[in-house]
């Protein structure tokens, strides 16, 4: 029961997203600690800061639930588009359907996992989490696939003097492959600028000014259908993704004080939203966590 509990909770909070997406009521871009301030912040209270006793190491994994099979990568039909898309030796997962990356031991890959503060609360950013930022997010497209297929993105992250988000300079940067066609689109993305472009061999297109938000945007190409990836605009750097054997690392994270941790995977959503045994968690110094347990939905 607590567990279906969890999982109501993970869910509700992204369909009423949805809900409000799709009846058109609600075009304010939602973030992550509460909606972003007016200018000047007159319409919001200045949110609390979080605890945090100090920043540190965590670690997991992330497996499938007993029982639970998915379905193992099928080749991708890619009609007329084979042989350049086959041509250069692509890597398996560039040319099979990703959505179930299973390893050993059952671990899945591709699953976003990271922290986020209660409600009206945010994460200060120590100097050495700010770090993350100076390097750019870089989305490839070498074959036919976006490499990677899970990112995080930190452009902007709270400042309470301000009431306002502030943004550090990370730029989502997107390349292509010397001699496939290809374009992007940033779906479900707070700014519209950059869609349906085709960019040139060498010159990059360097996206900035993502809002953070909720929900995942979807990154998608018109050339190749089934090309997706997916990225979490967050408003801080406390983030990882899973690697092929299901492990993830967050560094700096913040310790000692209660959070939300959040995991999730594109076919299953939000599987995690609070903590391993309730609705919030606290984090301690080189913990490493149960394995988080994951099915499809
Ligand atoms: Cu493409």
């Amino acid at each position: 029961m607590r567990r279906s509990f969890r999982l109501a909770l993970a869910v509700l909070p992204s369909v009423f997203v949805l809900l409000a997406t799709l009846s058109g009521c609600n075009t304010e871009e939602v973030t992550q600690g509460k909606k972003r301030p007016a200018a000047g912040g007159e319409d919001e209270k200045p949110r609390t800061e979080v605890p945090a006793t100090k920043h540190g190491t965590i670690k997991g994994t992330v497996v499938l639930d007993d029982g639970f099979n998915p379905p193992a990568p099928k080749p991708i039909e890619m009609g007329a588009n084979t042989s350049s898309c086959h041509a250069g030796d692509p890597t398996k997962e560039e040319v099979e359907d990703q959505t179930w990356l299973v390893g050993p031991n059952r671990g899945v890959k591709n699953v976003a996992v990271f922290v986020q503060p209660p409600q009206d609360m945010y994460f200060k950013i120590p100097e050495a989490a700010l770090d993350k930022a100076a390097k750019d997010v870089q989305l490839e497209q070498p074959h036919c696939a976006f490499k990677p297929r899970v990112f995080t993105l930190f452009p902007a992250f709270y400042d309470r003097a301000k009431n306002d988000l502030v943004p550090t300079g990370q730029a989502l940067v997107i390349d292509r492959s010397p001699s496939i066609d290809h374009n992007y689109n940033l779906l479900n993305a707070s700014k519209p600028a950059g869609s349906n472009l085709a960019k040139g061999v060498g010159d990059p297109a360097r996206v900035t000014g993502l809002l953070p938000q909720d929900r995942p945007i979807t990154v998608t190409c018109n050339v190749h259908s089934w090309m997706r990836a997916y990225g979490f605009v967050l408003e801080h750097p406390f983030a990882a993704v899973t690697n092929e054997k299901g492990e993830f690392t967050i560094e700096n994270a913040p310790l000692g004080a209660k959070l939300q941790l959040v995991a999730w995977h594109e076919a299953a959503g939000f599987f995690l939203k609070g903590g391993i045994d309730g609705d919030e968690i606290t984090l301690q110094e080189n913990q490493t966590l149960p394995p988080l347990k994951i099915r499809g939905k």
